[in-house]
């Protein structure tokens, strides 16, 4: 008998991946988790059905959220971490020579204890010396901090369940305030193809708070449509211009990826 998953990406499209084994399926306190051994790629982790990372995709998202910012920032030694309780974020944020600290905030532990047990090499951050892991609720995290980040990157879930209130112009507003005076705040914003409303929920809400707001692109196969885009609001840098080109390792980013990944189809242009 042949098992498969399947992440319904829209009302009329499904992803399916075929499944060796079935490792986790829990009701946490905050969404359904649960970790597959698929045949394509590896262990695969979904929330709420919805495919948050595998073993062999993985490093694009990772890289791509974490050095654009990280490599534009003349010195991000602060870093805060909102989500991203798989650890791959993380991962990358700490091998940076330029940070010293990196705080993340996970609602649900669960996550956290999933990665443990079967993502080795996203969970090999949690127990890096540079590295604090913080159970809490991320955006009332964010208002009890002023001024205290160089970078914020918000690794969230979509907005829908624990996540929505991550996409509002109120939480971009609190972000900016626990953020330096040439701070630099990162998100995940969806496909350009099934979720435009997010891509301007988020665009236009940090384009209200920031001075300059910027959307770029990444390839990555297991989200839906497999085109991903990403915002970054910044007080003074520009995100697109690497002052710095650390890419030890990366099996996704270089110099050239980050300054293409800045360079929309028209239809993206479009949305913004
Ligand atoms: N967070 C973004 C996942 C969004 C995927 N959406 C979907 N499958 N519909 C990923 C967390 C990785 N650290």
């Amino acid at each position: 008998m042949d098992l498969w998953v399947t992440e319904y990406q829209t009302p009329s499209l499904g992803f399916s991946c075929k499944v060796k084994e079935t490792l986790r399926y829990e009701k946490t306190e905050f969404q359904e988790l649960s970790v597959v051994e698929t045949e394509q790629f590896g262990k695969m982790l979904l929330l709420d059905g919805m495919v948050q990372t595998t073993e062999q995709d993985e490093f694009v998202y990772h890289e791509m959220i974490t050095l654009v910012a990280l490599n534009s920032h003349r010195n991000p030694e602060k870093v805060l971490i909102i989500g991203g309780g798989d650890g791959g974020t993380l991962r990358e944020v700490v091998k940076h020579p330029a940070v010293s600290q990196a705080t993340l905030v996970e609602i649900d532990e669960r996550v956290v204890i999933a990665s443990k047990d079967f993502f080795p090499d996203l969970a090999c951050a949690f127990s890096e010396p540079k590295a604090e892991v913080l159970i809490a609720d991320g955006i009332e995290y964010v208002k009890q901090q002023h001024q205290s980040f160089d970078l914020i990157i918000v690794d969230s879930t979509e907005p829908v369940g624990p996540a929505i209130q991550l996409f509002s112009r109120e939480f971009y507003q609190s972000v900016y305030d626990a953020l330096k005076d040439d701070g630099m705040l990162v998100v995940q914003s969806e496909s350009p193809f099934y979720n435009q409303n997010v891509i301007k929920m988020a665009f236009g809400g940090i384009n209200q708070v920031f001075p300059l707001t910027k959307l770029y692109l990444a390839n990555i196969p297991t989200y839906p449509s497999g085109l991903w885009s990403f915002t970054v609001g910044s007080k003074l840098y520009d995100p697109q211009l690497p002052s710095c080109s650390y890419s030890q390792g990366c099996k996704y980013y270089t110099p050239e990826i980050h300054q293409a990944a800045f360079q929309l189809p028209a239809f993206v242009s479009r949305i913004i």
